[in-house]
């Protein structure tokens, strides 16, 4: 993405503790030569990366205006992203997942369930899909609107009967070290991996994406399938799902591991709590230029503000 007016320091500050790991890897010289390309690729953006993705049929419109707001554009959309598997820098995702192979692909489905199955991804296809336009922000004070499909996580759940004694859902990214880079280079543990609440999982607002405007999910956003949360910063929205369990217990989340005083598990946006050393109380929608106020639960607190009552926000973070 062409933009000239974000700073360096708004680009890539979950790569501000990446910098800082290299520099205790590698020493000072890693991290110098970080910067500089950082630098370099701030001042030298490659050039947008066309997309090739098929269409989705008979997507129906689905809790319609559900911002109101004008969506991002399908460039925007597809050449801004956080997918650390093929790079950690935005710019450049688009081009590292070109040739991502994404069939066949399977999702399997187990742990506490009455009915554990493993989902192609042409059965996946089938759910019902609609179109869901969410805000979306990233901790790292960008947002953008996105006109995703999908359909509801809870669809899924309900064909494998979840048990009572089912708490949590746990979720896995491919990580396929042939197509992907190193976990070393990338600062991060793989294979990717997030969760949700139980109830948060079952909430109607929880997405499996499965593509947006119109067209099957393009590679650097998640294909062939991505979770999508909106009320929670993006990266609970984890992509490329291969695995989903149902667990009894709170499971392991990738930017948690990685920086548990920074990131917790709920990771609910939030104006007021910044446990990460930059302030949540603006930020900056892509393609404009004037920050706007941080929403609480980003814009959809009526929707799910109930499940979190009586929780200390500020500890819960
Ligand atoms: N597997 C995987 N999922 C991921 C990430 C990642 O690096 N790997 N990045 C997360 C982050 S930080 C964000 S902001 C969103 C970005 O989604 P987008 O590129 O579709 O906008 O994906 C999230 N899901
Ligand atoms: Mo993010």
């Amino acid at each position: 993405m062409v933009d000239k007016t974000i700073k360096p320091s708004e680009i890539t500050p979950e790569s501000v503790y990446l910098n800082r790991r290299n520099f205790i890897r590698a020493g000072l010289l890693a991290g110098t030569s970080l910067a500089t390309a950082l630098t370099y690729r701030f001042f030298n953006p490659p050039p947008p990366t066309e997309v090739v993705t098929g269409t989705i049929e008979n997507v129906r419109p689905g809790l319609d205006a559900i911002t109101g707001e004008m969506p991002n554009t399908f460039e925007e959309i597809t050449n801004y992203n956080n997918f650390y598997e093929f790079s950690t820098d935005k710019a450049s995702v688009a081009r590292e997942a070109r040739d991502f192979v994404t069939r066949p692909w399977t999702v399997e489905v187990s742990g506490l369930v009455n009915k554990p199955r493993t989902f192609d991804i042409e059965e996946l296809l089938r759910f019902d899909q609609e179109e869901r336009v969410y805000r979306f922000r990233c901790v790292e004070a960008w947002s953008m609107v996105i006109p995703w499909i999908g359909f509801p996580l809870k669809a899924l759940l309900e064909q494998v009967e979840p048990l009572s004694t089912a708490k949590y859902v746990a979720f896995e990214t491919l990580y396929d070290p042939r197509q992907m880079q190193s976990s070393f280079s990338a600062g991060i543990d793989f294979p990717y991996v997030e969760g949700l609440r139980m109830d948060e999982a079952m909430h109607p607002l929880t997405i499996l994406a499965t593509g947006l405007y119109g067209k099957q999910m393009p590679n650097q956003n998640g294909a062939p399938i991505r979770l999508v949360v909106p009320w929670k910063y993006g990266f609970k929205s984890i992509k490329s799902i291969v695995k989903i369990k149902l667990t009894d217990s709170e499971p392991p989340t990738t930017w948690n591991i990685a920086v548990p005083e920074w990131y917790g598990f709920y990771s609910n946006v939030n104006p007021d709590v910044n446990p990460v050393r930059w302030s949540q109380a603006t930020e900056r929608r892509i393609g404009e230029i004037k920050m706007r106020e941080t929403l609480l639960f980003n814009g959809y607190a009526d929707e799910v503000a109930h499940m979190y009552a009586g929780m200390d926000l500020k500890k819960y973070f």
